[in-house]
């Protein structure tokens, strides 16, 4: 892992946007404060732990009981799964970008008080076994929290095929009292029904139980309304076929040793992606860009 400490990122922590600290774990961590927000981002897997607008509570969800450790995901925030989403014979679950530093490229502030943080996923042993490819991801804070991940097949013969997904866990007042919509009518594999297919009847989705949905060929926004919190998030998302929506109830948050046991209650999980069905096949030296822009509204 390196950080490029580039003209532009020595201007940018110059202008005070931008500060390198150790982190939780002692893991390297870039500081992110905008006139609207201030983000954390690990180089460990490139996850953004923390996303706040000034006048507003956390938008993303962090587990008091994360794991900080080489070779470990942590639990929360935004964790980039690629090159594969769920769990892969012999292999770790959800791929290996998120338990990999990321080489940091560039930081760049620009004059309206926007940072924007490039970085690279160097060449690991695990690459070996897909075609020569290059991913970069780029987080653009502001007003809103922005991601980018983009994949390049750099194969001059072999198609890429790949799962990408933003698994991006939400902070919320209370989840028995979110709804969710953007969903209605679109079709779904439910996890905890040994992946059975269904179609979302709700344009309110609730949370009474363990929900593990994956929405297939789905490229809209999704909203969820917190009224204990006072506000709507919204998940708009670009070249994006799937969405997931994912809380852990009670039984399940007993099983993870990374989580609080009655942290369920204060998280959703809505990730943006390319997974089963939608995987991706890239042609040789076909790019492919997941972009994701997540924002909040006091609600009226
Ligand atoms: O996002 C849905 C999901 O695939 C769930 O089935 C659950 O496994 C979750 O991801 C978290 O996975 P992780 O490997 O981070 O514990």
């Amino acid at each position: 892992m390196t950080i490029n400490k580039s003209a532009e990122t020595a201007q940018a922590e110059a202008l005070g946007h931008v500060t390198f600290l150790d982190g939780q774990g002692e893991l390297p961590m870039i500081e992110i404060s905008t006139p609207w927000s201030t983000a954390e981002i690990y180089l460990h897997g490139a996850q953004v732990t923390r996303f706040k607008k000034n006048e507003e509570p956390p938008l993303l969800f962090l587990s008091q009981c994360s794991r900080f450790l080489e070779g470990q995901p942590i639990r929360g925030g935004v964790p980039v799964i690629f090159p594969w989403f769920g769990p892969r014979e012999g292999l770790g679950q959800h791929g290996f970008a998120r338990i990999k530093d990321w080489d940091l490229k560039a930081i760049v502030a620009a004059p309206d008080g926007s940072v924007s943080v490039r970085f690279r996923l160097p060449d690991y042993s695990e690459a070996s076994a897909f075609p020569p490819f290059t991913a970069e991801y780029l987080v653009t804070v502001n007003q809103a929290l922005t991601l980018q991940l983009i994949t390049t097949n750099q194969s001059q013969d072999a198609e890429f095929t790949f799962e990408n997904c933003l698994h991006t866990y939400f902070d919320v007042g209370d989840v028995t009292a979110i709804a969710i919509s953007g969903l209605k009518g679109v079709s779904y594999l439910d996890k905890t029904a040994s992946y059975l297919e269904k179609t979302e009847t709700s344009n309110a989705i609730r949370i009474a139980s363990e929900v593990d949905h994956t929405y297939q060929n789905t490229t809209g926004t999704v909203e969820i309304l917190d009224p204990r919190l006072g506000r709507k998030i919204r998940v708009e998302k670009q070249n994006s076929a799937s969405t997931v929506v994912w809380n852990p109830w009670i039984a399940k948050s007993r099983q993870m040793s990374d989580f609080g046991d009655e942290e369920y209650e204060r998280m959703i999980c809505v990730e943006s992606g390319n997974v089963g069905c939608n995987s991706i096949s890239l042609p040789p030296g076909g790019s492919s860009t997941l972009m994701v822009k997540l924002s909040s509204e006091t609600m009226k």
